[in-house]
């Protein structure tokens, strides 16, 4: 091969140079990545970028996106945010590449602004560690800056006495040489050590889960001094369509902020009780809350997100400590017997702070710090190793998960983070009732249709449901067992159905005597209401 043969090979046109720089620029973002969640693997798995920003957004995101994410998106909102951050990246990454192709240097201290971007966030969750949770969006960032910096140095490099010069603000409209075999090899390079640091980040996050899980695979739940009574039999209908009276762990709803599960080791688990009119503060380990009286109770809970035949309520069996008997220890007094807190605290490990009347804590119904749900220790989605569950109050005013610190204050001085979001500070469950058959726009056969589903109202418990097929009269509903007026009611209404489009409404009256209100609200602030209606057509 001549020389000047050689040189043509090495000729770069435009689009192939714009494209393999903003190959570069993908590879910079993937090393960036890979280098900073192997970072967060050593320091702590919350600290990585995209859990970061993650959080950082969902702690931002306007009430009603969220709440729209939540009812959209369910259970994979979460998923959703985390490809949507990815795209962000992606699309950064590519931009950055195709601007390093002019402007080298300014293209790698873009890929350094987002270090800093993703530094910020992981320093200013709540849950933050300190500066360490700067470390992996800042040393992922730095990799990345090198690696697009060195392979952009590749396409736009000039061989000495090209004629062209050195100069590095490169005239992208000529068609300039290359160093096909540099830019390959390190393109090779960084392609194969960003794999090795994503499998090594992966590595070591769950090396510092593992304690955690082995702690858990230890608990040996004591026998509850307080069983539960046995469920009446007749409290599930065993209709098709209806689910269980019991909902199982893995069926069991799932909301919270935690990108990352916290995985809590049990053996170093720590609750502190300690705030205003507290005169006995405590610290409290995992088996100290075992070695007291265990109680375990039915109680259905709900989520104030839950629209209006919606699927986030669940029922369980939950074994815990008492939480009043444990305030009383505290020397904790109520509002009513002139303590000064009549709001508390719980903090979870990830930051989450949820507030409840103190009052209600302590007013005879069973609010549990949980320990067991169905007869095994708290799953890590439902708040291993402890969580707060209240009867009668929505989860996001109760049911803390990972929770490690209690305080007593008040309802004047602090706002709990989703109060700080637009949330009612006080909210009580509404009563409501769901059709769970027929499904909505359902066909079925003219004669007898089983119109079922369930109703709550919990602590009040539920006295009488109604139906009614189009403007027809209310029809009481025959209801099922009653386990506990902590606990949801199974109801159903054979139909003799007629041919048509029909719409199927359902009402419950709580044992206070009050009717479910049919004004539809939505979620926000203090929990939806209205009537559920299902439209189906007989044939
Ligand atoms: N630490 C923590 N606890 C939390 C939350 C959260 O985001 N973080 N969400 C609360 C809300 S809004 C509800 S409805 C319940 C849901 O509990 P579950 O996921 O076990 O069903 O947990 C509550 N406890
Ligand atoms: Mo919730």
């Amino acid at each position: 091969m001549s020389e000047s043969e050689k040189n043509t090979a090495r000729e770069l046109r435009r689009p192939a140079r714009t494209a393999l720089s903003a190959l570069s620029g993908a590879l910079a973002g993937c090393a960036a990545l890979a280098v900073a969640e192997a970072v967060a693997g050593a320091v702590r798995v919350q600290a990585g970028p995209l859990v970061a920003v993650g959080g950082a957004a969902i702690d931002r995101t306007p009430t009603a996106v969220k709440d729209w994410a939540i009812r959209t998106f369910g259970s994979d909102d979460k998923l959703v945010l985390r490809l949507g951050i990815l795209a962000v990246l992606a699309l950064f990454a590519l931009a950055s590449g195709v601007a390093a192709l002019r402007f080298r240097r300014a293209g790698a201290a873009g890929v350094l602004v987002f270090g800093v971007v993703g530094a910020a966030a992981a320093t200013g969750r709540p849950d933050s560690a300190g500066v360490g949770d700067a470390l992996p969006s800042l040393c992922g960032a730095a990799v990345g800056a090198v690696v697009l910096y060195v392979l952009v140095g590749r396409l736009t490099h000039r061989s000495p006495g090209s004629g062209f010069g050195t100069g590095q603000a490169n005239d992208a409209s000529t068609e300039g040489n290359w160093d096909r075999r540099g830019f390959v090899v390190a393109a090779g390079i960084t392609a194969v050590a960003s794999v090795g640091a994503g499998l090594l980040g992966r590595a070591l996050a769950g090396a510092r889960g593992r304690g955690a899980v082995a702690s858990r695979a230890a608990v040996r739940l004591p026998a509850p001094g307080s069983p539960a009574r046995a469920v009446p039999r007749g409290a599930g209908l065993r209709i098709a369509g209806v689910g269980p009276f019991m909902t199982r762990n893995s069926d069991f709803y799932r909301v919270d902020t935690a990108l990352v599960v916290p995985k809590v080791d049990a053996t170093t688990w720590r609750l502190r009780i300690h705030g205003k009119g507290v005169r006995r503060p405590v610290v409290l380990g995992y088996d100290d809350l075992l070695r007291r009286e265990l109680i375990e109770r039915d109680i259905t809970l709900t989520c104030v997100s839950n629209e209006v035949g919606g699927p986030y309520v669940g029922n369980a069996r939950w074994t815990g400590v008492r939480l009043a008997d444990l305030l009383a220890e505290c020397g904790v007094r109520p509002p009513s017997a002139g303590g000064p807190a009549d709001q508390l605290v719980a903090r979870s490990v990830d930051g989450m702070t949820i507030g409840s009347p103190v009052e209600d804590l302590v007013d005879g119904r069973d609010a549990l710090l949980a320990v067991g749900m169905n007869g095994e220790p708290l799953p890590f989605d439902h708040g291993f190793p402890v969580r707060m569950v209240v009867p009668g109050l929505y989860g996001y005013v109760s049911a803390c998960k990972w929770i490690e610190d209690i305080e007593l204050t008040t309802f004047a001085s602090y706002d709990p983070y989703w109060v700080k979001r637009g949330w009612a500070r006080r909210a009580p469950v509404k009563t409501q009732s769901r059709i769970d058959t027929p499904k909505p726009f359902a066909r079925p056969a003219a004669g007898t249709v089983m119109v079922a589903g369930v109703a709550w109202a919990q602590h009040r418990g539920i006295d009488t449901v109604e139906v009614r097929v189009d403007d027809g009269p209310w029809q009481q509903a025959r209801l099922a067992a009653e386990d506990s007026r902590d606990t949801w009611r199974q109801w159903s209404l054979p139909w003799a159905a007629a041919k048509g489009t029909h719409t199927l409404t359902v009402r419950a009256t709580d044992r206070t005597g009050r009717t479910q209100t049919g004004e539809r609200t939505r979620t926000v602030p203090d929990g939806a209401s209205g009537w559920h209606s299902v439209v189906v057509t007989v044939e």
